[in-house]
């Protein structure tokens, strides 16, 4: 399989790591993408993805699935053992709702905050931006971690008692902020001691240098 994407991006990250936790390596080729290039906005790409995003992954028969979501369910189910996505039908449905809600309060919120109220990736690429309505996606982010931050004050991951793609949606969103130097709300200690623990996990540790061959230069995001 081929993934479409770019090294340091937030939202591949995502997909890096389910890649790692499922132990996929050995199965990827990694095809780096310039965000900053636009090359994601090409006829050629938007012919992978209309969406005009990465990550996009390319299957062996040439089928193309893009959205961090699908890609991780993917994934997930190759070896039958979900355990990413959960098994029954409770886990499934939690775990779905907080990636969903993880993706809607915060990773969403910050990436239009990027494209928006930033530089972002550069004039080529921005074409349209709305300072006003960046600001206030970065405003609906902080909210978010507030949400959350109060979710992981009583139990120890996002959706269930284990690790699960909503831990790896909220971890892809902290990465963001991260990249935007955008601080997490002081008072959010749990969230902050979640994300600390988190990226002790190899998969988020060796995300941007685990591709084959080592995918430079770095793109943001
Ligand atoms: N909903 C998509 C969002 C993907 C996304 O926004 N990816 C970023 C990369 S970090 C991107 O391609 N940004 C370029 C742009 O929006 O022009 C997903 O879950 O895969």
């Amino acid at each position: 399989m081929k993934l479409h994407d770019t090294p340091i991006g937030p939202y591949p990250a995502r997909v890096r790591i389910a890649i790692a936790e499922k132990n996929l390596l050995p199965l990827i080729q990694f095809v780096p993408v310039s965000l900053r290039k636009g090359e994601h906005k090409t006829p050629e790409f938007l012919a992978k993805n209309y969406s005009g995003t990465l990550p996009v992954l390319e299957l062996e028969d040439g089928t193309f699935i893009a959205e961090c979501t699908a890609i991780t369910e993917y994934l997930d189910a190759l070896d039958g053992l979900p355990t990413l996505t959960g098994k029954t039908p409770r886990e499934k449905g939690l775990i779905h709702m907080m990636s969903k809600r993880a993706e809607l309060e915060v990773l969403d919120a910050i990436s239009v905050y990027f494209h928006h109220a930033t530089p972002g990736l550069g004039p080529a690429v921005e074409i349209y931006q709305n300072p006003e309505w960046g600001f206030k996606q970065r405003d609906k982010a902080l909210r978010g971690m507030h949400y959350f931050n109060g979710i992981l004050e009583t139990q120890p991951f996002v959706a269930t008692d284990f690790f699960s793609m909503a831990d790896i949606t909220l971890i892809g969103a902290l990465i963001f902020a991260d990249l935007l130097s955008l601080p997490l709300p002081p008072e959010c200690q749990a969230l902050q001691a979640w994300y600390n623990r988190m990226q002790q996990r190899p998969s988020v540790k060796n995300r941007i240098t685990m591709s084959h061959p080592p995918a430079a230069p770095l793109d943001t995001p």
